[in-house]
């Protein structure tokens, strides 16, 4: 059984992203299915309280977020890069455009044509969490404005492109290219041919696509949900190095603390362990799994003190 396992569900378009980080790099890994609505009863014992998707377990190491994942993957599997010619920083902010500009402008094109077959469960859990309507109706009224906001994104990605090189960052395809791709991947692949109506997917960008999804996946092996909470339960953490004394959050490693997303509203919470310019790590126990660390990247996620936090919550269980 591969040691990389994915909590994710097929249709999202942030686990497409890791799924061809997995085949960029020619990995095994193990993939959990999970509902693609809350409750996640056999995810939530390891997160403290992340709910977003995927996240990725290593034994009983669990890491949220894409931009941390791919970072934890380079480290682990360095070749082949995600990011090439030590571009690590421009593909992050490039990868953060991506991922926020076109994210719901996107899924809303998608559900402007197949919204009719989206369940209520579904709708009603977005608008509680994000505070966005993705009914047909909703989707419908939004289209002009959607459509520009994507095409606008999409026009820098061929002025990007429009050189000939192969990827965004040049000969070879890096992190910056995995966001750019997933969410027109999630548009695309639901709306069908609507979607060449509706959006510029010229030729270059077309070109570029198809060289993309030809990463593939990796080797994908299925595991059960208890099977991946039982590894959990009889692995230990790996060693962290702790908190240096001049971290920007000017908190301590044994700190009880709430971690605060700058794009939801996450009620995380856990003992912080270890924090240093790329992540933050805290530790989290359940009934299900003993002790787990969770990992955050630094990008986008904040540690604040629990209780001189305003309306910190504690983890759910
Ligand atoms: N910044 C996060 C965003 C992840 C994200 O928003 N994922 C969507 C699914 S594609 C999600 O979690 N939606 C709510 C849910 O599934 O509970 C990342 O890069 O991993």
């Amino acid at each position: 059984m591969p040691d990389l396992i994915l909590h994710h569900y097929d249709l999202s378009p942030f686990g497409e992203k890791v799924r061809l980080a997995f085949g960029h790099k020619g990995l095994a890994w193990s993939s959990v299915e999970t509902p693609i609505w809350p409750p996640r009863p056999d995810t939530a014992p390891l997160t403290a309280g992340y709910r977003r998707s995927p996240v990725l377990q290593i034994g009983a190491d669990i890491y949220c977020d894409t931009l941390l994942i791919f970072q934890e993957l380079e480290r682990r599997f360095p070749e082949p890069t995600l990011y090439p010619a030590g571009q690590a920083g421009l593909a992050a902010i490039l990868s953060w455009w991506a991922d926020t500009t076109c994210f719901i402008p996107a899924a809303s094109i998608a559900t402007s044509i197949i919204g009719d077959g989206v369940p209520p469960e579904f709708i009603e859990d977005r608008i509680a969490f994000m505070g966005h309507d993705f009914t047909k109706p909703a989707s419908l009224r939004d289209l002009p404005l959607n459509r520009q906001r994507v095409s606008a994104q999409m026009g820098h990605l061929a002025d990007i492109l429009k050189d000939g090189r192969a990827f965004l960052l040049g000969p070879g395809e890096s992190a910056a290219d995995l966001s750019a791709y997933h969410t027109l991947w999630f548009v695309r692949s639901h709306a069908g041919e609507e979607a060449d109506r509706l959006l510029p997917f010229t030729p270059t960008i077309l070109a570029w696509m198809a060289r993309v999804a030809a990463l593939g996946h990796g080797e994908r092996v299925p595991l059960g949900a208890e099977a991946a909470l039982a590894l959990a339960r009889d692995a230990e953490p790996e060693a962290v190095t702790g908190v240096a004394e001049n971290d920007p959050s000017g908190l301590a490693a044994g700190d009880a603390v709430i971690i605060r997303t700058d794009d939801a509203n996450d009620p995380i919470a856990g003992i912080l362990v270890a924090a240093d310019a790329r992540e933050i790590v805290i530790r989290h126990e359940n009934a299900r799994v003993g002790t787990v660390h969770v990992h955050f990247p630094r990008f986008g996620y904040s540690a604040l003190k629990r209780d001189a936090a305003p309306g910190a919550t504690a983890a759910a269980a």
